[in-house]
C-alpha cells in the first residue's frame, strides 16, 4: 500500500479516504443512524458543492461536499448510517475506519431528539475513538411536537462534548452547529468525552495492555478504544492497522490483550 507510515514517517491515512485536505482547511466527519437526518444536513451546509461516489474498494456510497464558514473551507464527509462502529458490516466498517484512521478535525454525529437513548450508543461508541464530537441532535421540531424536553446543557455537560439542538430540515440550529465545529476543528474547544467504565475486570485488564498499545501505536489511534477491541479478540482490526499503518507489531498485541483476560 503506497501511503502512510513506512514511506512518509507520519500517518497519512486521510489520502487512502480521498480525504486530504488539499483545497480545504478542514475536514469533517457526519455520523449517526440511520433515519436521523444526516443528509439533510449535509445537503444544508454544502448545498451544490457536493458530490457522490464510492468510498475506496468498497461499494458503499459515499457524498461529500464543502461548505465555508468563517472564512475557512470545510470538507464534509457523509459516513453511511450505522447503529454500532463493530464493523459488523461494510457500512459500519467505513464508517468505523473512517473516524479512526482518517482523523477527522471534528466528527458531527446527528441523533434524533425523539430517541435519544438508543441513538446516543453510536455517539458514545464515537467518543470513544475521538475526542473531537460535536453532537447534533436533530429533529427537534419532531421532539417539540412529542413534548420530549431537552436540556442540551445537561447533555453536554454528562458527555463531555458540545451540544446544539437542530431542525435541519428547516435550518434551525445549523449556523450553531458550524460554529461549534469551528470552535473544535480550530481547538478553541477541546471536548473531553465521559469514559464509559466498564466491569473490574475488564477496567483491571485495560490498565495492564493500554501501556503496551499505546507504546506501539502511539498517540495516533486512541490506545483505550484499541485496547477494548484487542480485548474483544478483534483481530480483524488488526489486520485493518496492518494494511493502513503498516504497524504489524501491533498483531503481538492480540495474545497479550488474551493473556490479560486469563
Ligand atoms: N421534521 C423533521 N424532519 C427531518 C429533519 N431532518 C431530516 N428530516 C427528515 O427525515 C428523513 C430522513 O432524513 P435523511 O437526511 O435522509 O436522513 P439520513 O440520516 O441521511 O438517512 P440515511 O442516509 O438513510 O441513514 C427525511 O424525510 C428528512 O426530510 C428535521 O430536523 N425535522
Ligand atoms: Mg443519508
Amino acid at each position: 500500500m503506497g501511503l502512510t507510515y513506512q514511506s512518509t514517517g507520519q500517518l497519512t491515512t486521510r489520502e487512502i479516504f480521498n480525504a486530504n485536505t488539499d483545497n480545504c482547511d478542514y475536514v469533517i466527519a457526519l455520523a449517526g443512524n440511520p433515519n436521523t437526518g444526516k443528509s439533510t444536513v449535509f445537503n444544508a451546509l454544502t448545498g451544490l458543492r457536493q458530490h457522490t461516489g464510492n468510498w475506496p474498494g468498497k461499494t458503499v456510497q459515499r457524498a461529500e461536499g464543502t461548505y465555508i464558514h468563517k472564512s475557512r473551507r470545510y470538507r464534509l464527509i457523509d459516513l453511511p448510517g450505522t447503529y454500532s462502529l463493530l464493523a459488523n458490516s461494510a457500512d459500519e466498517e467505513v464508517a468505523r475506519d473512517f473516524i479512526c484512521f482518517a482523523r477527522p478535525d471534528a466528527t458531527i454525529v446527528v441523533v434524533d431528539a425523539t430517541c435519544l437513548e438508543r441513538n446516543l450508543n453510536l455517539a458514545l461508541q464515537v467518543m470513544e475513538i475521538t475526542d473531537k464530537v460535536i453532537v447534533c441532535v436533530n429533529l427537534i421540531d419532531e421532539a417539540r411536537r412529542k413534548k420530549i424536553q431537552l436540556n442540551t446543557a445537561k447533555l453536554s455537560d454528562r458527555l463531555g462534548v458540545p451540544v446544539v439542538a437542530t431542525a435541519a430540515r428547516s435550518g434551525e440550529g445549523l449556523s450553531r452547529l458550524m460554529d461549534l465545529v469551528d470552535d473544535v476543528a480550530m481547538g478553541r474547544i477541546l471536548p473531553k468525552p465521559q469514559p464509559v467504565r466498564y466491569s473490574k475486570e475488564v477496567e483491571e485488564a485495560i490498565a495492564q495492555l493500554e501501556p503496551r498499545v499505546r507504546a506501539l501505536v502511539g498517540e495516533d489511534i486512541n490506545s483505550r478504544w484499541l485496547t477494548l477491541r484487542l480485548l474483544d479478540c478483534d483481530t480483524r482490526l488488526v489486520r485493518t492497522i496492518e494494511n493502513y499503518l503498516n504497524a504489524r507489531e501491533t498483531a503481538a498485541a492480540v495474545p497479550l490483550a488474551q493473556e490479560g483476560l486469563a
